[in-house]
């Protein structure tokens, strides 16, 4: 392989192909994640997916968020993956056996973990969007924002009951998996003490018989410690508070921590605007704080950057990714540790690193030892991940560096193939192509 970029998309044209995307993924209940490889709807994948089907089709956007969240767990907690019919991709709903966990929905079939709450943000951004088009579609849309706040507000109270375990006030991540960066370095030493037991009941991969190259996926044995985990929680009956206690696995996870409190400032503008329960909005913003103050108190001193913090060893994880820029997304960091923090982005380190096709952060630094240009969550630039710095670099009113992601998610992505990830020099999208996420992050982009 190696840097075939054939075209560069016109704008209206790269426009026209991602809507194309989003239309050709839709099976009619859900639009998948990705054609081939992942044909369901996964969580976070479908927020984003609102964000770009809210330029095209309102009720479309509306309708995929209440698919997902018909599929909420009746403690709140917003499943993963929501089942399809396909049984092309691997771990299914009889692996994950959640049929008989107590608080798992009805009448539909999910995983048994989360990932991470960008909910309230999609939904705000489609207000936002709805807005600016007919006078209908922003009664839709405030109509649709109104009826899933509690939805939401109950997704979040469960982060906060089950997932902040410990003094840290992180959000916890009982598998790597929830983090949606799934093979991410971040990962590698919490990972390390995961022993998958003889007992594993064996199974057969099939995301490698749809990526050709099996290089750019995770490892076998990176697979039996996925799969172990959630043999953990199938014998525990999905039980939260016993995972928690017992699982191989317990990380404080610092962009899923950043993501919530700037989802938390979000869904009180909600709430606000559409009246919801006073004391609903004042549990919001102590969470939203407590989580910020987690955030921040995270920073190394030296580099400044965020850290997780692996919950059973008891320590820092300083393992340096695009993670460590979380402080960036939700403030609340010391001026002077965000300045480091925006400098380093800045630097031939990351952003400026001169070999880049786009300046687009990668999912690892390129000077990183272990660094892999081609290898999922080890280096490839991840757009949606660019589309979330955009997001909150324009809310914080830096208008500029907002623009120049844009731009630049834009440059990588004008290939036309909708990659699921890229090789951060040639530009080559690895992993899905018509990958659903990133057709909608560019619809948004471009609009
Ligand atoms: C898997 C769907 C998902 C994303 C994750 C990404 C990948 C699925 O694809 O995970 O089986 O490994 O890591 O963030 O939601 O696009």
């Amino acid at each position: 392989a190696g840097g075939r970029r054939p075209v560069r998309y016109a704008r209206p044209t790269l426009a026209a192909r991602a809507a194309r995307v989003l239309r050709d993924n839709d099976t009619g209940a859900v639009i998948t994640a990705a054609p081939r490889l992942y044909p369901h709807m996964w969580s976070w994948d479908a927020a984003f997916i609102s964000i770009g089907l809210a330029r095209l089709d309102l009720p479309r956007a509306v309708a995929e968020l209440e698919t997902l969240f018909k599929a909420q767990w009746r403690n709140g907690m917003v499943p993963h993956i929501v089942f399809t019919d396909d049984d092309a991709y691997f771990p299914g709903p009889d692996r994950w056996g959640t049929d008989t966990a107590v608080d798992g929905p009805r009448n539909v079939r999910t995983s048994g973990i989360c990932q991470p709450p960008v909910h309230a943000i999609a939904v705000q951004r489609m207000v936002e969007i709805a807005r600016t088009s007919s006078p209908e579609e922003r009664a839709d849309a405030e109509r649709f924002a109104r009826s899933i706040w509690p939805a939401l507000y109950s997704w979040h109270r469960w982060l906060v009951e089950y997932r902040t375990p410990g003094s840290s006030g992180l959000i916890a991540i009982v598998h790597g998996w929830e983090s949606g960066m799934d093979n991410s370095p971040r990962w590698d030493v919490p990972y390390a003490a995961v022993n998958p037991g003889d007992e594993l009941p064996p199974y057969v991969r099939k995301d490698v018989r749809v990526i050709g190259d099996p290089s750019e996926r995770p490892t076998d044995k990176e697979y039996d410690r996925y799969l172990w985990l959630i043999e953990e929680m199938r014998r525990a009956g999905y039980d939260q508070k016993e995972i928690v206690r017992r699982s191989s696995f317990l990380v404080g996870d610092v962009f899923i921590t950043a993501l919530f409190a700037v989802s938390c400032d979000v869904l009180i503008e909600l709430g606000t605007e559409f009246g919801q329960d006073e004391d609903k909005l004042a549990d919001l913003a102590l969470w939203a704080s407590r989580a910020r103050d987690a955030v921040a108190a995270s920073c190394h001193s030296v580099s400044g950057m965020a850290r997780d913090r692996d919950l059973r060893a008891n320590r820092w994880l300083d393992t340096q990714t695009i993670a460590g820029f979380a402080p960036l997304l939700c403030g609340g960091a010391p001026d002077e540790v965000q300045l480091r923090l925006l400098s380093l982005l800045d630097s031939d380190r990351w952003c400026g690193h001169p070999g880049l096709l786009a300046p687009v952060p990668p999912s690892v630094s390129p000077m990183r030892p272990g660094f892999n240009p081609r290898q999922y969550w080890r280096g490839p630039q991840w757009p949606v991940v660019n589309w979330l710095f955009g997001w909150a670099f324009e809310r914080r009113g830096w208008h500029e560096r907002a623009r120049k992601l844009r731009e630049a998610g834009l440059r990588l992505t004008d290939d036309g193939a909708f990659g699921e990830y890229y090789e951060p020099f040639s530009g080559e999208p690895l992993g899905s192509t018509d990958q659903s996420w990133t057709a909608a992050v560019v619809l948004d982009w471009l609009c």
